[in-house]
């Protein structure tokens, strides 16, 4: 009954509270006190920065707003606004010691336990389902998988260590390309209870048949586009990217370095040999697209992602993952930082959408010739800050997780975006084309 779905609800949200800080832990015990307090890229802040500012947010929301407790520290609000300063300026700021932001989160979280236990997790649209708590769960993973950015552009000896993904979840893929037929399909979410507000509400969209490719383009996919010329001809290029390629110079993905007549790229300290079989991976929007055109393709939008992620044809119903609607298993995605890297194309066939995409969870988050925009009948909730400031033209979108995504922080309908020269994310893309009828 109701009783027992709410005590579910308070176990998950528990477990997930439980595991997103034994990863912020790992991320941060991982390095010395030195190395939390460097700046590692003026793109990122420092790592006890990141810990300090996950901590605020959880008291912000936890402890003051659903708990009605006292502050735990109101001196330090400011400091940990991510409006108020700069990535690049963090490390000027006065911020909390290592020890000092470990105590901090470490009281935050004790009270926060105190409050899951204590109010009722329905009665109000904030703790419906335990919302709030399932929201600062995403908020600390996804700081997490900043810091796993910051981790992979800190030089130094390696310090993250995790086994590869196991070569035996690869199956042939047997067609290259899917076809979607046209038609209408749910997209977005009104139900799925810890959605965030850009993914909501659920509407019904007409997408015109496409094709999308059944893995995401792979290293040696695009080392065929390197090769070929293509970061040397404008004509695969947009204006405004083959701008930024002039600008910053760009002739492979980020890490990438030659050596005589092969490709090397460093991951996370590890110098080693570009994989071939893996999805390529930090490459910005402007690649993406560059690559895309070159091969006579182009990048999906969001509406035929999402549609080739989610639409189930026999029932015409929208899935939670492409898989089903049970929660990501070690079978079906590569998540969680589980694996340092993402699996090679072809992995994870437990994974595939109904009509046999696959990857579309997981490995990386995919490059999507869409702006992010709010869906028709959008509200902001619970704050203008986490979506709609960032709404209009400056930033594409990003869909699926990459292997340093956590299961929580992503689903089918789960909407991520970013500047389209950025390329330290753990972003790649597949490709899509129109499927014309014949005239
Ligand atoms: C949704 C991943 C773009 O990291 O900037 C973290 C998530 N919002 N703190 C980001 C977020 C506030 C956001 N992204
Ligand atoms: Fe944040």
């Amino acid at each position: 009954g109701a009783a027992t779905e709410v005590e579910r609800a308070r176990e998950r949200v528990a477990e997930a509270l439980l595991r997103s800080r034994a990863r912020s832990t790992l991320l941060t015990d991982a390095v010395d006190d030195d190395d939390l307090v460097r700046q590692h890229s003026k793109l990122m802040s420092p790592l006890v920065w990141d810990l300090a500012h996950i901590g605020n947010q959880e008291e912000l929301w936890l402890v003051r707003d659903v708990g009605g407790r006292e502050p735990v520290r109101s001196d330090i609000d400011e400091l940990y606004d991510a409006f108020q300063h700069s990535r690049a300026s963090r490390t000027e700021l006065p911020l909390l010691s290592p020890t000092e932001a470990r105590t901090y989160v470490a009281q935050v979280r004790d009270k926060v336990f105190d409050v899951l236990d204590r109010v009722p997790l329905h009665g109000s649209r904030l703790v419906d389902g335990g919302f709030a708590f399932g929201m600062i769960v995403q908020h600390e993973q996804q700081h997490d998988e900043t810091m796993l950015a910051t981790h992979q552009l800190r030089v130094g000896a390696p310090v993250l260590h995790a086994p590869d993904p196991d070569p035996a979840l690869v199956a042939p893929i047997g067609a290259r390309e899917v076809f979607v037929p046209a038609g209408e399909f749910t997209m977005g979410t009104s139900t799925e209870p810890w959605a965030l507000d850009n993914e909501r509400p659920a509407f019904q969209t007409h997408v015109d048949a496409f094709y999308i490719d059944t893995v995401p383009v792979s290293n040696g996919d695009y080392l065929a586009f390197i090769d070929a010329g293509g970061y040397d001809d404008p004509r695969w290029w947009s204006e405004v990217g083959w701008a930024y390629r002039q600008k910053a110079k760009l002739t492979a993905p980020r890490f990438w370095q030659r050596d005589g007549d092969r490709w090397l790229r460093t991951r996370f300290s590890v110098v080693e040999p570009v994989p071939v079989d893996e999805p390529v991976v930090h490459v910005c929007f402007h690649e993406a697209a560059a690559y895309a055109k070159w091969a006579g393709k182009r990048l999906p939008t969001e509406p035929e992602w999402e549609k080739a992620a989610r639409h189930d044809p026999a029932t015409g119903r929208s899935r939670r993952y492409p898989w089903g609607d049970e929660d990501p298993g070690v079978e079906h995605a590569n998540l969680g930082q589980r694996h340092l890297r993402p699996a090679p194309v072809g992995s994870y066939p437990k994974g595939a959408s109904p009509l046999g995409v696959r990857q579309l969870i997981g490995d990386v988050w995919e490059w999507l010739d869409s702006d992010f925009q709010p869906y028709p009948g959008f509200a902001a909730f619970p704050y203008r800050e986490y979506s709609e400031v960032f709404f209009g033209g400056d930033y594409k979108m990003l869909r699926g997780g990459s292997f340093g995504t956590d299961s929580a922080a992503v689903r089918g309908t789960f909407r991520n975006w970013d500047h389209p020269i950025r390329r330290q994310i753990f972003s790649g893309f597949r490709c899509a084309r129109d499927a014309r009828p014949a005239s």
